[in-house]
């Protein structure tokens, strides 16, 4: 098991190290990738279609249905290129809403599952939460797609946008979280300089897609799993049974439903890698141990590599709430890049081994990692793992996420001595930059109060979501320090939580004190109990309302969550 002090000296990427090779099993990721139908085209050129819709198919023998983008887990891969307009259509063919009569309003309240709206997770581009795109106004509303319903975006990327890997998911207030476990998530890659590099050029490009499916039996169809709760219906792992609020009598009651809302396990999750299953995780019913859940390995995807052979892996935890400290088994893992932008170098992580380890990286809902790995010279199979945790609410166990096997005629391929520098992120903010300095606090408390339909509160700076408050106003071109804490509470126990900011990446400076030397440029931080994440960012050249948040979506959803508007200091206020 993976100790808290491990992980803050390991802070937002690696300190270990690790291994391995990779093969294709019946869903090529490299085939995939190869499919660039939609994305480099021109801002003119048709939109890039993605329609949120039902997707029923088995999956480990499981009969499921699943919110996905076109019929798709992951969802279809995006292309781009710096400086590029991407045109992308959300058409929404998801059934109606439930009735709401029984939702009373409260934003903070999982509502309207089959409402949606678009976030590219991560590039550098305008504010495109709120309504319109890019707005400034402080009372504007967030961008609901209706079932139905339908709306083209439009998103510029800068020229000095970082080529690397990228994602998309939905971020309407109160269904993010069911339908990316239920889903509905995809890739999006931006080409450009780095993949010029001649070392890198010559590898096998291997996206790995890490996402997690939350079920539960249907209400209605046997033999059916999927994640569609009553309105206000909340899963209870403490007793493993299902719940709903009165508000006349401030009491929780227990229904005979068979799955709600939850904040902690599922009564079955099932660890996705590109689209197919290779871990499960089901409710473990035995007294005291509702927060470890039922845990079984599955036959992992092989990726086949010559002796001496280097290839590029993308790794993408798409999860809801999973934090993954990843290792390649007997490999140096050559960290080339964080949440899609790179270092001027690689950055050499030798394998220490699998326990006690911290990983060779980190990646926190949220994170990208791009590393370089030169196959063994030793024929064998060599596994890429995701190693145990238990930094949150439920216990994480090991994993191995997918295998290398090691065979054939020696390839004897160069590793990579220096990377294009990213333009955007090159100079480090120094701290005299630095004019003003804000502190966030990331808060549960258990039994909520705040929010007694969900019966747990996620707060930061001990608020809730409010759509229309604007809490933080920062202004453009100016430097910021934020202090992101987590204090000891309440939720059996305590948890960390993955702080992620739209528009601008920042720099993380330290982590519990401890200084990452250089600092990591990142859009996604997981800050461990009881400590303080310190970061650094400045407001380049994107105005409007935007969010920050809590990457664990449940947490996000039930009110972790905060506005921010970057304002230009030149113009007052409307
Ligand atoms: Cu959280």
């Amino acid at each position: 098991m993976i100790s808290r002090r491990d992980l803050l000296i390991s802070g937002g990427i690696a300190v270990a190290e690790s291994l391995v090779p990779e093969v294709l099993r019946s869903q090529s990721p490299e085939k995939t990738l190869q499919e660039k139908t939609s994305a480099a085209a021109p801002a003119n050129a048709a939109s890039i279609l993605l329609e949120p819709q039902w997707l029923e198919k088995t999956i480990n023998g499981t009969h499921v249905k699943l919110r996905s983008y076109n019929g798709q887990v992951p969802g279809p891969w995006i292309y781009a290129k710096p400086g590029e307009t991407l045109r992308i259509l959300v058409k929404n063919s998801l059934p109606p809403n439930g009735p709401d009569s029984a939702w009373d309003g409260s934003p903070n309240v999982p509502h309207h599952y089959n409402t949606t709206n678009l976030h590219l997770h991560g590039l550098d581009i305008a504010p495109h939460l709120f309504e319109p795109l890019g707005t400034s106004d402080p009372l504007a509303r967030m961008i609901s797609i209706p079932p139905g319903g339908q709306k083209e975006y439009l998103f510029q990327l800068p020229p000095t946008q970082p080529p690397g890997l990228y994602w998309y998911h939905p971020h309407h207030h109160g269904s993010t979280a069911i339908q990316v476990i239920s889903g509905m998530a995809g890739g999006l890659i931006v080409y450009g300089d780095i993949d010029q590099v001649p070392e890198i050029k010559a590898a096998r490009d291997i996206p790995l897609i890490v996402q997690d499916l939350g079920l539960f039996p249907s209400e209605t169809v046997p033999d059916l799993w999927t994640y569609d709760p009553n309105q206000n219906a909340i899963w209870q792992t403490f007793s493993g049974n299902v719940t709903i609020y009165d508000p006349k009598t401030g009491q929780s009651n227990p229904t005979t439903l068979q799955g709600g809302f939850t904040t902690g396990d599922y009564k079955l999750r099932y660890f996705l890698l590109n689209g197919e299953p290779f871990f499960q995780e089901t409710h473990n019913y035995s007294y005291n141990m509702q927060t470890h859940p039922v845990c079984k390995q599955l036959p992992p995807a092989q990726y086949k590599l010559a002796p001496g052979e280097v290839v590029r892996f993308r790794m993408l935890n798409a999860c809801s709430d999973n934090v993954m400290p990843i290792v390649v088994e007997d490999h140096d893992l050559y960290l080339i890049a964080m949440d899609g932008v790179n270092f001027p170098t690689p950055r050499k992580i030798p394998y220490d081994g699998l326990n006690p380890a911290v990983g060779q990286m980190l990646l926190a809902p949220g994170n990208r990692g791009e590393f370089l790995i030169k196959a063994s010279l030793t024929p064998g199979t060599y596994r890429i793992m995701q190693l145990a945790q238990d930094e949150q609410f439920l216990t994480s166990e090991k994993k191995v996420i997918a295998e290398i096997k090691v065979e054939g005629p020696k390839k004897d391929m160069p590793l990579p001595a220096k990377l294009p520098i990213q333009e955007r992120y090159a100079n480090p903010i120094p701290p005299s930059d630095v004019q003003r300095v804000r502190k966030m606090i990331f808060g549960d408390t258990f039994p909520g109060v705040l929010n007694p339909y969900v019966g747990i509160d996620f707060t930061i700076n001990n608020n809730q979501y409010q759509e229309l408050a604007i809490p933080n106003v920062v202004e453009l071109g100016r430097a910021e320090e934020w202090h992101i804490q987590v204090l000891g509470a309440h939720h059996g126990g305590t948890e960390g939580h993955p702080f992620h900011i739209h528009v601008n990446h920042f720099e993380v400076v330290s982590i519990d004190g401890t200084p990452l030397t250089p600092v990591v440029v990142q859009d996604t931080v997981w800050v461990p109990m009881k400590s303080t994440v310190v970061i650094r960012m400045r407001f380049k050249e994107w105005l409007g309302k935007s969010v920050f948040h809590c990457h664990i979506l449940p947490h996000e959803d039930t009110g972790m969550m905060q506005n921010f508007l970057i304002h230009n200091g030149a113009v007052p206020m409307a």
